[in-house]
């Protein structure tokens, strides 16, 4: 480092300090820590976290301060003579009862936190999450209503390799799901998290919960929002290629506004949730329309079927050897539209349009030397649905 060059960066530190210690104001758009939330867990660990922070900055200024005065008084060139002595039953045992006395009296505001979160008495209602790589599948219990939440189609595109669209243009990038979980505020929900292939983890910061969901687990959490708005969270558990892109949005709404929702969900919901993916910027729809069937089967179906077609057998079979693809039209599209219930694929009614289904299907039907020259109607898929 120059000379320069270090009284700059000193220059810049003493800056930094100075405004920091004269202007905490200047600062209060950055935020570095944690967030308070809007449930009242979210604001009980929050004040946790404040607590044992300034207890851990207190006995840190204690401790290194310390040894800090003790090297600049007693060093050796101010002719420091070092203690003789080994053993100081009073000092070990100051240094034993004082922290103990600290994590207990820490312990117990903790604990408190903790037995409140795991209690999911008078739950007014429950919703039960399901993790799939990488989606996440949200069932009102006790009404009809329950759908799969995935990537904004907006992040969905900007995302593949030459889409030619700038992520940072796209609004939450990453942070945006086509159908969002709808719930609504003042009411506690209790939360049942699951997986049907790998683990993943539900965690939404601004209620301060985050579980598991493990396959043939289940997991229970609650929260009560006390604030209405839009909430993001992401899968926390790194469950995969496609682990960034399972991000996590609820809506937060009135309880009026909430009744009216999943009324019109129950009558008539995948009418609506097809609409609702489209949800983008008309440049993303512009660049969505020029997706080939081969790149929107590379999107949904490679993760398992793979690029070439061949699967990764017995777990998900070769599109090239099938059967079915290479029969009838009707079965084919029927599995692909509906799924196979109980088994990794998952109707995809809800989460392509007929026109992205039917470009899929048609590129199915003639890629890897198949050549059967059928060609897939949106029309076609729409019968099916
Ligand atoms: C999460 C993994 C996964 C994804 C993603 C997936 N599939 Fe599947 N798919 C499977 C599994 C597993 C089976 C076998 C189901 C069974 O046991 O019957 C299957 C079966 C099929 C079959 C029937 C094959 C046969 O011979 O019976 C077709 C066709 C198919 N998938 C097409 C698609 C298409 C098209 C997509 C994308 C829109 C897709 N899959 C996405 C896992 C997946
Ligand atoms: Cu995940």
């Amino acid at each position: 480092m120059t000379g320069s060059s270090g009284f700059r960066l000193v220059g810049k530190i003493t800056t930094l300090l100075t405004l920091m210690i004269i202007a905490p104001t200047a600062f209060a758009d950055m935020v570095f820590n944690l967030r308070r939330g809007i449930t009242d867990t979210s604001q009980a660990v929050y004040e946790l976290h404040m607590l044992i922070l300034w207890v851990c900055v207190v006995i840190a200024i204690f401790v290194f301060g310390t040894m800090i005065v003790s090297i600049i008084l007693h060093r050796r060139s101010r002719g420091a003579e070092p203690a003789s002595f080994s053993h100081s039953p009073k000092a070990e045992l100051i240094w034993t009862i004082i922290p103990v006395i600290i994590l207990v009296w820490m312990a117990i505001p903790a604990a408190k936190t903790l037995v409140v979160m795991e209690d999911f008495r008078d739950s007014e209602m429950t919703i039960k999450i399901t993790g799939y790589q990488w989606k996440w599948h949200y069932a009102y219990l006790g009404t009809e209503v329950d759908f799969f939440s995935t990537l904004a189609r907006s992040s969905n595109i900007a995302r593949q390799v030459n889409s030619g669209i700038d992520p940072f243009s796209v609004e939450n990038y990453l942070l945006e799901v086509d159908n969002p979980l709808v719930v609504p505020v003042d009411t506690k929900i209790r939360l049942l998290v699951t997986a049907n292939d790998v683990i993943h983890s539900w965690w939404v910061p601004s209620f301060a919960i985050k579980k598991d969901a493990v396959p043939g687990f289940i997991n229970e959490m609650w929260f009560k929002a006390n604030e209405t708005g839009t909430y993001r969270g992401q899968c926390a558990e790194l469950c995969g290629r496609g682990h960034g892109f399972m991000p996590i949005v609820v809506d937060v709404m009135s309880k009026d506004d909430y009744t009216a929702w999943i009324d019109a969900r129950t009558a008539g919901q995948n009418v609506a949730m097809v609409e609702s993916t489209s949800d983008a910027g008309p440049e993303i729809l512009a660049a969505a329309e020029e997706l080939s069937g081969e790149e929107l089967y590379n999107i949904s179906c490679s993760a398992c079927h793979q690029a070439n077609g061949q699967g990764l057998p017995p777990t998900f079979p070769s599109l090239v050897d099938s059967a079915l693809v290479n029969g009838p039209v009707a079965k084919h599209i029927d599995v692909v539209v509906n799924g196979r219930p109980g088994t990794a694929m998952i109707g995809f009614s809800s989460l392509l349009s007929d026109a992205e289904l039917a470009a899929i299907l048609s590129y199915e039907r003639n890629a890897w030397g198949l050549n059967s020259g059928d060609t897939v109607q949106p029309s076609d898929i729409a019968a099916a649905r």
